[in-house]
């Protein structure tokens, strides 16, 4: 790229202006942005296998509705972000493609199983919990169609947050077996939700160059200590116990210390190996298998209406 190009680029990054879709941008910034938004539209849609599991078998038809409205939310996040990528020159198939053949990811989190329904009560708590705290300052991301995506996409991730941690409250004030239930989710979920920020800033390979392209707004370890800062007295109010013997609040540091996620675990997830992966992108492999006649058929459609036009 050329050297005035690019410093008058990151003047405009430095002054906040958002960059849109027919602007010019440096190559490596609209790489950053199609993996990073391409990744985050496919956790969205493959976030909503491990929730889709428990439809048919929530324990109330309220819940039932609820669980239904929050898993269509995330099909429609996955869509406005497919879209936002779809400004940055790249299809949705492209897209869809690469995450099929390994070349792109999503979130580790949704490699891990849904075991009992209050995995449901954790996946909204701690996962919606967590993806809150990644979006809310991604509204102000640099490129504009990410950054109004992001605005709509956060206040429903609000409300999912809230309809799982509804969930914890009534299952940490149940039974005695429904309160082992919510303490067994949040054992298996806790480390899983700390990766969801990504490895250490240390071992981070993007993080600095996407701060300073305003792609990312924070570092992924100033992420997890907030979302443990606002998670450990939510979990001491229902009455539930963090799965880390070494989470005490630092007076000094303003914030608790904890114990990092296993690390190896992580990049084991990341390489195909986590508990589901192989089941997850079977799935997506057979919905996009049986979704084929419905692109062509749509194809046709348009050709056809093509040909009236013309003739
Ligand atoms: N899982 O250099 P960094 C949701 C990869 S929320 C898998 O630090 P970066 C809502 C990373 O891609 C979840 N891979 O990377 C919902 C890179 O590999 P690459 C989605 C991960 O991009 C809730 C490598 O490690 N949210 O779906 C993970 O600067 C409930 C090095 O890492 C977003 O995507 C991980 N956890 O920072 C739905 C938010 N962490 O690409 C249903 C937007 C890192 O070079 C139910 N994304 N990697 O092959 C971001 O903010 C960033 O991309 C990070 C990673 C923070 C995730």
């Amino acid at each position: 790229d050329d050297p005035e190009k690019l410093a008058a680029f990151q003047a405009r990054i430095d002054a906040g202006d958002k960059i849109e879709p027919k602007d010019w941008m440096p190559a490596g910034y609209r790489k950053t942005l199609i993996r990073q938004i391409g990744q985050h539209a496919h956790s969205e849609i493959v976030g909503q296998l491990p929730e889709g599991n428990w439809i048919t078998r929530a324990p109330t038809l309220e819940r039932k509705a609820i669980l239904l409205a929050k898993v269509q939310d995330e099909a429609g996040h996955g869509l406005y972000l497919y879209c936002a990528a779809e400004t940055l020159g790249v299809s949705r198939d492209e897209l869809t493609e690469m995450l099929l053949d390994g070349r792109m990811k999503y979130s580790s989190i949704f490699s891990y199983p849904t075991l009992t329904w209050a995995d449901m009560g954790a996946v909204g708590w701690l996962v919606d919990g967590a993806a809150i705290m990644n979006q809310v300052p991604l509204q102000r991301t640099s490129y504009g169609p990410y950054a109004r995506s992001m605005v709509r996409i956060c206040k429903e991730e609000s409300f999912h947050q809230r309809q799982g941690f509804d969930i914890m409250m009534k299952m940490a004030n149940g039974t005695e077996a429904q309160k082992r239930m919510a303490q067994d989710a949040l054992n298996r979920f806790w480390y899983p939700s700390l990766m969801m920020f990504g490895p250490s800033d240390a071992e981070s390979v993007h993080s600095e160059q996407s701060m300073a392209w305003k792609i990312k707004m924070n570092s992924n370890d100033e992420l997890r200590q907030k979302f443990v800062d606002q998670t450990a007295p939510q979990a001491e109010y229902l009455g539930l116990t963090i799965p880390d013997e070494t989470l005490a609040w630092n007076e000094e540091k303003g914030g608790y210390d904890f114990a990092e996620p296993d690390w190896s675990e992580f990049f084991d997830v990341l390489k195909g190996n986590g508990p589901c992966s192989v089941e997850r992108i079977e799935a997506r492999q057979k919905a996009w298998d049986d979704g084929a006649w419905v692109r062509e058929a749509r194809l046709a459609h348009a050709a056809k209406k093509r040909a009236a036009k013309v003739a």
